[in-house]
C-alpha cells in the first residue's frame, strides 16, 4: 500500500509538470493541443533515417517532443507520427509534408539555426521546389492534407519550423540532407 501511494505521488507530480515546467520551456503558457505524450528526454539523439524514393514527414504538434544533443528541442515533425525527430534525408530524395492532426501547420525554412521568430511568409512553394530554397515553405496545410512533392537535392542542415506553432508551441525540426 505504501509503495502504492508513492508512486501515485510521482505520477501527480510527472502530470502536473505537463502544463507547467514543458509549456514554460517552450516559451508559451502551455500545450494548446494537448501536452505531448511523454516529456522531452534530455540528452538524446533525437536523428533518424529516412529512406525510399519519396519521403514523408508528418506534421502534428501532439507527439511527443524529444531534446536532441545537438540541435536542441524538436517538436511535430515526425517520420513515425510519434516521436519528435530530426531527420537525416538521403540526398536527391522527393519531400512531402502531411498534416495530420491539430492544422493548418506549415513547413518554413528558417535558416542555419533557430530564430525567435518565424519570420518566413509562408506562401507554398511551386511542386519540384528544393527544399533548400530561400523562404522554401509548403504554405498552410489543413489537417488530413498533403503537400505538393518538393526535393532534397542539396546537401545541408536546414532549421523548419510550422507558422502557426512556431513560438507558441516550439513546433520545429531539422532536416540533414545527406
Ligand atoms: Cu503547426
Amino acid at each position: 500500500m505504501k509503495a502504492g501511494l508513492i508512486l501515485a505521488l510521482i505520477l501527480g507530480v510527472a502530470t502536473a509538470g505537463c502544463g507547467s515546467s514543458y509549456g514554460n520551456a517552450m516559451g508559451g503558457s502551455g500545450c494548446l493541443y494537448g501536452c505531448p505524450a511523454t516529456m522531452p528526454p534530455a540528452g538524446t539523439n533525437c536523428s533518424v533515417l529516412a529512406s525510399g524514393a519519396t519521403v514523408t514527414i508528418d506534421l502534428n504538434v501532439g507527439l511527443a517532443a524529444c531534446v536532441d544533443t545537438t540541435y536542441t528541442s524538436v517538436l511535430g515533425f515526425s517520420l513515425d507520427d510519434a516521436h519528435s525527430q530530426v531527420i537525416k534525408i538521403p540526398v536527391n530524395s522527393n519531400v512531402v509534408f502531411a498534416a495530420m492532426t491539430g492544422g493548418p501547420h506549415t513547413a518554413d525554412l528558417l535558416g542555419s539555426s533557430f530564430p525567435a521568430t518565424d519570420t518566413n511568409p509562408a506562401t507554398a512553394a511551386p511542386a519540384g521546389t528544393d527544399i533548400s530554397s530561400a523562404s522554401f515553405s509548403t504554405g498552410p496545410l489543413n489537417t488530413g492534407s498533403s503537400s505538393a512533392v518538393y526535393h532534397a537535392a542539396v546537401t545541408g542542415i536546414y532549421y523548419f519550423g510550422c507558422h502557426f506553432h512556431y513560438t507558441t508551441n516550439g513546433m520545429r525540426t531539422v532536416l540533414i540532407v545527406q
